[in-house]
């Protein structure tokens, strides 16, 4: 006969929190939000671990490098999406590894040749006002000069005349020399009042530029996760087909951490994944999933995951549930499964980190999360909400939005995310193709939101995300309560207030 659970199964929506004692030391400032990514004993420290709980889908529509770069420097990290071939999805992994914090590769040139209306066209397209002027108007030939919107007056310099007649030349350039440090590059911008500043090589060619205001943004990114070369972490999804080529790819790439990326994970494929990938390249990190219950932890755990991913049905463009009918609510997946990572961590002394992916609509969602005993969460709607995400932004009926779809639409047809043997194609839709409201730079989003979890942890008197798992108090709430909690018997007279 089947087995059936005794209890109805839950999202997050159905709970709060009940505040516990807060002490006087128990205040946001004092939160640390450190989290481990990969498994570890008892007693030792994991390999890898992030700075605040928050890791972005594999998905088209999420997570690039763009994003990856993003998310790292808040402390987070990206999984870059592997519905895309092996070398496109390393050629990411490799721009975030060679991404240098505060040095860019000049993405506005021209050549001396050029005119002052390719100037005042080029500024239109990327929004930069300052501009190389390189041999070639490439971003890495000789650096022959800069030319900024300051430098000529539209309607009364004639747009045909060439740059090289208005642009600072090279001789009296203030440059760094290829090698030079962040700090000893704002030592320079600040002596010498500069906005930006060249980076040359020996052979005088373009290599970077280092901009006043991207110095400033790199002091307010104190939690950025960085490896010990300095460079930000970057993770990326693979699949059940592909892995002997792709991983070691990735790896080559410089990938930190790989996740099996598939809506079922509960599976021999993903066993022999993680068997094959450990038993080739046993330092490479893997996590696996989605599973739902305790049996599917078990499973990967035994087969090797570095970490466990939760959920089933719950995203918000999934229509796994109303296709196949399988699937559980998030929070009693997220709690029956803490609750086998910790009876596997009391029995063999190894704490297997488990992530909560999928179905955080609320801020409070991620707390309610890490206090049933996830890890980290996985997001795909959040981010893909905001500038970094890799989609186009829209005005649709008026407003804001970006566009948002799932590895199992037809749009994405990321087949080996839904295969369970068979032909090589997606045999039927499980996502759908959606918007999301715009919301404006990752930054500003993830500062409010880690802002929020770090006051409702010091409401249950905890500083770490552990402290919270061991302290929080959590109630099922009736449909009444739920209601009595947005604002209500009111005429609401201004909502822009209100964020999520
Ligand atoms: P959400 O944050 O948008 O609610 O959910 C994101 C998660 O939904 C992803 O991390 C992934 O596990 C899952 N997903 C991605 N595509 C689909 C689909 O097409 C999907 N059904 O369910």
């Amino acid at each position: 006969m089947a087995y059936f659970f005794e209890e109805p199964s839950h999202t997050f929506s159905e709970y709060l929190l009940v505040p516990g004692y807060s002490s006087a030391d128990c205040i946001p400032a004092n939160v640390n939000l450190q989290t481990p990514v990969v498994k570890f004993k008892k007693g030792e420290k994991p390999a890898l671990s992030m700075n605040i709980p928050l890791v972005s889908a594999v998905m088209q529509s999420v997570s690039d490098d763009k994003l990856a770069i993003a998310l790292a420097k808040e402390g987070g990290i990206s999984f870059i999406y592997g519905s895309q071939t092996i070398e496109n999805q390393a050629a990411m992994v490799a721009r975030v590894k060679g991404y240098k914090a505060g040095f860019v590769t000049s993405d506005s040139n021209v050549s001396p040749n050029s005119t002052l209306q390719d100037v005042l066209n080029l500024k239109e397209k990327t929004g930069h006002s300052t501009i190389a002027v390189t041999q070639d108007g490439t971003p890495n030939s000789k650096l022959e000069g800069i030319i900024t919107s300051r430098d000529f007056r539209v309607g009364h310099a004639d747009m045909n005349a060439k740059v090289s007649e208005y642009m600072t030349p090279f001789a009296e350039l203030i440059t760094g020399k290829d090698g030079i440090t962040l700090s000893e590059a704002n030592e320079l911008i600040w002596k010498h009042k500069l906005n930006s500043l060249p980076i040359i090589d020996e052979a005088g060619k373009l290599k970077y530029m280092v901009f006043r205001k991207d110095y400033a943004s790199h002091e307010e990114h104190p939690l950025e996760l960085l490896d010990s070369q300095h460079r930000y972490i970057v993770g990326a999804g693979i699949n059940t087909r592909d892995y002997m080529e792709r991983v070691p790819a990735l790896l080559e790439a410089g990938v930190d951490i790989m996740t099996l990326d598939s809506s079922e994970g509960f599976t021999e494929w993903q066993r022999r994944a993680l068997q094959d990938i450990h038993a080739k390249w046993p330092n490479a990190k893997v996590g696996a999933g989605n599973v739902v219950d305790a049996d599917g932890f078990k499973f990967l755990a035994d087969a090797g995951a570095d970490f466990v991913k939760i959920g089933i049905g719950g995203g918000s463009i999934c229509i796994t549930r109303e296709q196949k009918g399988i699937g559980r609510g998030q929070a009693t997946a997220t709690i029956e499964v803490a609750k086998a990572r910790d009876e596997y961590y009391a029995k063999t002394g190894i704490y297997i980190p488990i992530c909560s992916d999928g179905g955080i609509v609320h801020d409070y969602h991620m707390t309610l999360a890490l206090a049933m005993g996830a890890d980290f969460v996985m997001l795909g709607r959040y981010f893909a909400r905001f500038d970094e995400s890799p989609t186009n932004k829209l005005i649709v009926n008026g407003n804001y939005v970006k566009e948002y779809w799932g590895e199992g639409s037809n749009r994405a047809r990321n087949w080996q995310r839904y295969d369970m043997g068979g032909a090589s194609k997606l045999s039927f839709e499980e996502g759908v193709d959606s918007y999301v409201p715009y919301a404006g730079s990752l930054h500003d989003n993830v500062s409010m939101s880690m802002s929020k979890i770090r006051h409702t942890m010091c409401n249950c008197g905890a500083v770490t995300i552990p402290e919270l798992q061991e302290k929080a108090k959590i109630t099922l709430v009736s449909q009444a309560s739920i209601n009595e909690g947005s604002a209500h018997d009111v005429i609401v007279r201004n909502t822009s207030l209100r964020a999520e």
